[in-house]
């Protein structure tokens, strides 16, 4: 029995070009991989994108921990992903008043909107945040995920959260393209589910960061893209490893159809 759509009915279903986009890719490269290339120069998050390139959909960075970032970065950037044909991810978790994301999201020196096709937040705070970050961010195609539930040991997420954050995202489908969860929250194909906390075998770090492997994810929580960081940056061979990783979740998703 046929338990999901494919990527490719998903993408037919969506109206935001972004996550049709997303879905395109997934079918085509055949691949619900993202990267967290979590590293603080800009020549090596580069030297990553080429290397992992060829087997992700997205790829996920923390610009505010580049010692080197300059506004040259993000052209070069840009580069990779459209050689390689993925989709960059600014996890910035913006969490503040409308007005003060606005900012965050278009000023400063890294000037996120200008080219990170994804960002994410917390809706913590409310509809003004996205109405903030919207402002900006709608007319250039931009989309964003709420984070819904957190990896980490003891996180102080409530039980209702994840509820409210589906509401939430309900009525701001024009920006809101998904998730950043441990589970599916509600069943509406045209939102991507996104799953960090991942490695090939369940572990954790020291300091709070669990992990669940690929197929957990997939078939047992609902994960359409998993994230993975370390298990692959920090692996002796990172090509040969995300190709490992783009295999197991791409194997759990076909094994759903
Ligand atoms: O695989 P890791 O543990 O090396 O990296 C996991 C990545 C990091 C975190 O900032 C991020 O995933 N992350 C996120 C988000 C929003 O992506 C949410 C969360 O609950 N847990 C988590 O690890 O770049």
């Amino acid at each position: 029995e046929r338990k999901i759509l494919s990527f490719k009915e998903r993408a037919s279903l969506c109206q935001h070009p972004l996550t049709k986009r997303i879905f395109g890719i997934m079918e085509e490269k055949k691949t619900n991989l993202c990267v967290a290339a979590d590293v603080t120069f800009c020549a090596k998050l580069l030297e990553i994108a080429e290397t992992v390139g060829p087997h992700i959909c997205v790829l996920k960075i923390h610009a505010d921990i580049l010692e080197d970032f300059n506004s040259e970065f993000p052209e070069k950037l840009k580069d990779v992903a459209k050689k390689h044909n993925f989709v960059i991810f600014e996890d910035r978790k913006f969490a503040d008043i409308g007005h003060t994301v606005y900012m965050q999201y278009t000023k400063g020196i890294h000037t996120i909107v200008e080219w990170a096709d994804i960002i994410d937040c917390h809706p913590l705070p409310g509809p003004g945040i996205l109405e903030g970050l919207k402002q900006a961010g709608i007319k250039k195609g931009r989309g964003c995920l709420l984070i819904a539930q957190m990896s980490t040991k003891g996180n102080l997420v409530p039980a209702n959260y994840p509820e409210a954050t589906a509401h939430f995202a309900d009525h701001h489908r024009d920006f809101v393209i998904g998730f950043i969860g441990q589970s599916r929250l509600i069943p509406d194909p045209t939102f991507i589910n996104f799953t960090p906390g991942i490695k090939l075998e369940e572990s954790s770090d020291s300091l709070g960061q669990q992990y669940v492997t690929p197929q957990e994810a997939i078939q047992n929580r609902g994960a359409d893209v998993i994230i993975v960081g370390r298990g692959i940056t920090d692996a002796n061979d990172p090509q040969a490893t995300a190709a490992e990783y783009k295999k197991a979740g791409f194997d759990a998703y076909s094994q759903l159809l």
